[in-house]
């Protein structure tokens, strides 16, 4: 059920608002989501502690007035402490994937699904996604978002779901072969282990039809997508979200590339300082802080994303007007600090990928023999790089030294390994091991 013609890249009018009209309509918004958060005990707390109502803002630039989120206080409030509805309103729940501990929680109502779905229609559309198209869905599909976010986004564009989930590698080949989809939606380090498989089975390309690819949920970069859209043949669209606030679908590429569309509409992002907590000026490095301003189970205002990216204003060429992210550059709980300099295992990516000869699959091992950290990076070289020959590898590893020196300012050893000996990553990829005995 298609919400309105199709144009272009363009699933909804709202996608194309003025700055002014999407301000306005963010201050409206913002107003009535302080007012559903009342129902939250943490929120009713703080909102006394500050002194807000929603009278008290005035635009949406007084949003700084408001207190930050944090992943402490969901967990605080595990499961469901930040339910702003009677829970008999509720769908669907999701969570994060969380390393350590509890996951958490996120809760629909049904219109939180229908606003889902939507959001990700919009990125599905802006990156070319057309009614006619199948598509292939490696995502995991259960409390992760990514499976049925993406899953309900194709159906509402129209486009025919084969819902693979994660995994299997064989049989996600076997589909593609099989059943002819036209995009693929994963992680970029499950897109490059399927690049992988795709050659390693001697598959032609040209026997396949994939065109399009739907990659997000962790952080790659630019040179990853010039690999993956080399080896797949596809044109390959970022998108970013998370389940504290929505799920994806928060924001997406359009054609132009020039960052990912935030959906104003719906979300209020600011860009601050980690430290000290204040705005950041456009265009420089920071932590996304994201308010979810419809949602009605669990709105949430000014959550702490720990995703380090850039903002930038102005229109883009294909229309809209909503502020633009870069791609995320690490998250603050993943930087490195290393003899002091602050490093992001994106840096250590982008540098290998300069060079040829080393295959985009890495590790990122933390030391500290003595007193000071050191860093390794294991990296498999690519199998036409293989050689007997001492002095060859020898030239390849110390290239990769200089790149590495070059990109992150860090001296860091290099360890070269043999094709396909590092592990393979089904959703998100880790790459960083930390061995350092901290507490000793
Ligand atoms: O990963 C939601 C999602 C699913 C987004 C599918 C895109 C596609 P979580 O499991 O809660 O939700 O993890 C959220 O993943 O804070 C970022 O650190 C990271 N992340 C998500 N998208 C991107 C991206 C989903 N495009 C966390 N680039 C976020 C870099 C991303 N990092």
């Amino acid at each position: 059920m298609p919400q309105e013609p199709f144009r272009p890249y363009i699933w909804q009018s709202a996608e194309l608002l003025p700055r002014e009209e999407i301000r306005a309509l963010q201050f409206v918004r913002l107003r009535e989501c302080i007012r559903r958060c009342s129902a939250v005990p943490f929120y009713q707390q703080k909102f006394k502690e500050y002194g807000i109502t929603p009278e008290s803002i005035h635009s949406v630039d007084d949003i700084v007035k408001l207190p930050l989120t944090t992943k402490a206080d969901l967990r605080d409030n595990y499961p469901i402490g930040f339910l702003a509805v009677p829970r008999e309103k509720v769908v669907r729940y999701h969570g994060s994937t969380g390393t350590t501990g509890k996951p958490t929680i996120a809760a629909y109502t049904q219109g939180d699904l229908d606003l889902w779905s939507n959001l990700c229609a919009r990125f599905l559309v802006s990156g070319g996604l057309k009614a006619e198209h199948t598509v292939q869905v490696s995502f995991g599909y259960g409390l992760f978002t990514g499976g049925f976010g993406l899953h309900y986004g194709i159906e509402r564009v129209g486009a025919a779901v084969i819902p693979a989930a994660a995994g299997n590698t064989r049989r996600q080949l076997l589909l593609l072969q099989d059943m002819q989809p036209d995009a693929l939606v994963c992680t970029p380090s499950y897109a490059l282990n399927l690049a992988e498989a795709v050659k390693e089975a001697g598959i032609e390309r040209k026997s396949l039809a994939l065109k399009l690819a739907f990659l997000g949920s962790e952080p790659w970069t630019e040179q990853m997508r010039e690999t993956l859209e080399a080896s797949l043949e596809i044109f390959g669209s970022n998108n970013y979200g998370l389940s504290e606030v929505i799920g994806p679908g928060v924001s997406g590429e359009c054609p132009e590339r020039t960052g990912m569309h935030f959906q104003e509409d719906h979300f209020i992002v600011e860009c601050i300082n980690p430290e000290t907590l204040k705005p950041v000026p456009e265009g420089e490095p920071g932590e996304l802080v994201i308010s979810s301003i419809t949602r009605e189970a669990m709105p949430i205002l000014r959550y702490r994303t720990r995703d380090i990216a850039r903002l930038y204003s102005g229109k883009c060429a294909c229309g809209r007007e909503t502020v633009r992210m870069s791609r995320v550059i690490g998250r603050s709980d993943d930087m490195l600090i290393v003899r002091g300099v602050n490093v992001f295992p994106s840096q250590i990516e982008e540098a290998l990928l300069t060079i040829e000869g080393a295959a985009p699959h890495y590790q990122i091992v933390l030391e500290r023999p003595k007193t000071m950290d050191e860093v390794r990076v294991r990296v498999e070289v690519v199998p036409e790089t293989m050689s007997d020959k001492m002095t060859d590898m020898l030239h390849v590893q110390k290239k990769i030294s200089h790149a590495v020196q070059q990109y992150t300012g860090l001296n860091m050893t290099i360890e070269l390994l043999p094709p396909m000996t590092l592990e393979r990553f089904e959703g998100k990829a880790k790459r960083v091991v930390d061995k350092r005995n901290i507490l000793e």
